[in-house]
């Protein structure tokens, strides 16, 4: 032992262990420090992840870095942790009740082989909160919450853990003289290893009811587990093929960067309100529209709200526009609003009745408006769009909008949609500008 560079990973520095005499989770603990000394890893490279009950309140005793959250969650910080730093050795103590409480995790971790090694401090009651009943109390065990004996059967943690395609499980009792060198074992293992450790809690579980360590084994057998090593296979490690599959994606096309090539004449942020229909291109139309403004050096927003279904229902987009950065994008109080079809008249029939007098609202002439403080312009949108191109509504109505808010030159709305839309499209809108300005004209 004494070539070895790390004796312990464990510090006395806070005083004894915090456990009531005899607690199972001292010995335990003990184990995995054999186990980490063993493995001479560099402390500074190995992650204890604990979360609530006694078991939890180990991980300020060991000289590796630690990872302490909400009960039952440890094997999620345990994943992020890995999948963000695979070179660490990430360990999670967590107890049966943490194990019931994060149930799906255990699933989830298991199903993905995330190398992680889970030590389950397995001592059939909630030592923490006074003894009650947990996933792992035996049938018949006596606890807080089970004062005549639980009906319930306990949940093998390694059967389940295995059916959900865990690769490496071990069962064995906190007082095995070789479970240092199972811990190594797992921890060793590519993948998800779980050592499921039955130990006790002496001052809950064991008073309540007739056994003692030596019985853990006899208690074992009676709930039909089995012990010793479990499962051992191979399966590709998720943080590996995840990785793996990462670089095999071809690099995504460089990000669009627009430089001002326009003035503005914006002196506050504006808030411009499109409803429409689905498969109306009211987003593209609302996109190009807040391109056109970054183009003139404005910063822009757009939120765009639809329903789960698609080519049916609302279509509706909400942008602002603004010389300054943009701090808040909700648009209480919309500057433009602009309805070209029922489903966006539908859609926003409330909101228009509450609209302000300083709003200007563009509407499709045949739709049937609501009584609306707004200043109302009607636009002979569907005619137009049947002479200039399917789908060029929302293009219509945002180049009227726009001839006479006068927010930037209509040429930035032009080039807007001739460099950043397919050619075909951007033809038809072009020709859709033109209809805009024509009809406020
Ligand atoms: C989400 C959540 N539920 C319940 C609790 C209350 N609580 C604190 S400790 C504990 C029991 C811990 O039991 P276990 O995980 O078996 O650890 P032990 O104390 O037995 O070592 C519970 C239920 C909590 N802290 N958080
Ligand atoms: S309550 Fe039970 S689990 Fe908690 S420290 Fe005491 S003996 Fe251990
Ligand atoms: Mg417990």
């Amino acid at each position: 032992m004494s070539n070895m560079a790390y004796q312990t990973y464990m510090t006395d520095e806070l005083g004894p262990l915090p456990f009531c005499p005899g607690c199972g989770h001292e010995r335990l603990l003990r184990e995995l420090d054999k186990a980490l000394v063993e493995l001479q890893l560099d402390p500074t490279n190995v992650v204890i992840v604990s979360d609530i009950g006694c078991i939890g309140l180990a991980d300020r005793y060991f000289t590796t870095n630690a990872f302490h959250g909400l009960h039952g969650r440890s094997l999620t910080y345990a994943t992020g942790l890995k999948l963000g730093r695979p070179e660490l050795t990430v360990i999670v103590l967590i107890g049966d009740g943490g194990c019931g409480i994060g149930g799906a995790h255990l699933l989830n971790a298991a199903r993905r082989n995330v190398d992680l090694t889970l030590v389950v401090a397995n001592n059939f009651n909630y030592g923490m909160t006074g003894g009650q009943h947990s996933v792992t109390t035996p049938s018949g065990g006596r606890t807080l919450t089970t004062p005549l004996g639980n009906i319930e059967g306990a949940m093998d943690i390694c059967a389940t853990a295995i059916g959900a395609g865990a690769t490496w499980a071990f069962r064995g009792i906190g007082y095995d003289d070789g479970l240092a060198q199972r811990i190594v074992d797992g921890i060793r293992h590519p993948g998800f290893a779980l050592l499921d450790i039955w130990e006790l809690c002496t001052a809950y579980y064991l008073p309540r009811n007739d056994f003692n360590k030596k019985e853990l084994y006899n208690l074992i057998e009676s709930t039909g587990q089995e012990v010793g090593l479990l499962a051992d296979k191979e399966r590709p490690e998720f943080g590996a093929a995840y990785r793996q599959r990462a670089a095999e994606i071809p690099k995504g096309k460089p990000p669009i960067v627009i430089e001002p090539a326009f003035a503005h004449s914006l002196e506050r942020q504006k808030g411009i309100v499109m409803a429409g229909g689905a498969g109306q291109k009211v987003k593209s139309a609302v996109t190009v529209l807040a391109r056109a403004g970054m183009l003139s050096g404005l910063q822009a927003t757009q939120k765009d709200d639809y329903p789960i279904t698609i080519m049916t229902g609302h279509s509706l987009s909400e942008i602002n526009l603004s010389p300054d950065p943009i701090e808040y994008t909700a648009i209480d109080s919309p500057d433009y609003f602009l309805v070209i079809s029922e489903e966006g008249l539908k859609k926003t029939r409330s909101w228009i009745k509450r609209l302000a007098p300083s709003c200007r609202l563009y509407a499709d002439d045949g739709l049937e408006l609501p009584d609306t403080e707004a200043r109302v312009t009607r636009l002979p949108l569907a005619p137009a769009a049947k002479e200039v191109g399917r789908l060029s509504n929302g293009v219509i109505a945002l180049a009227a909008m726009l001839q006479e808010a006068a927010m930037f030159p209509m040429d930035a709305f032009e080039q807007a949609i001739s460099r950043y839309q397919k050619p075909e499209i951007a033809e038809t809108n072009l020709k859709a500008v033109k209809k805009g300005v024509e009809l406020v004209s």
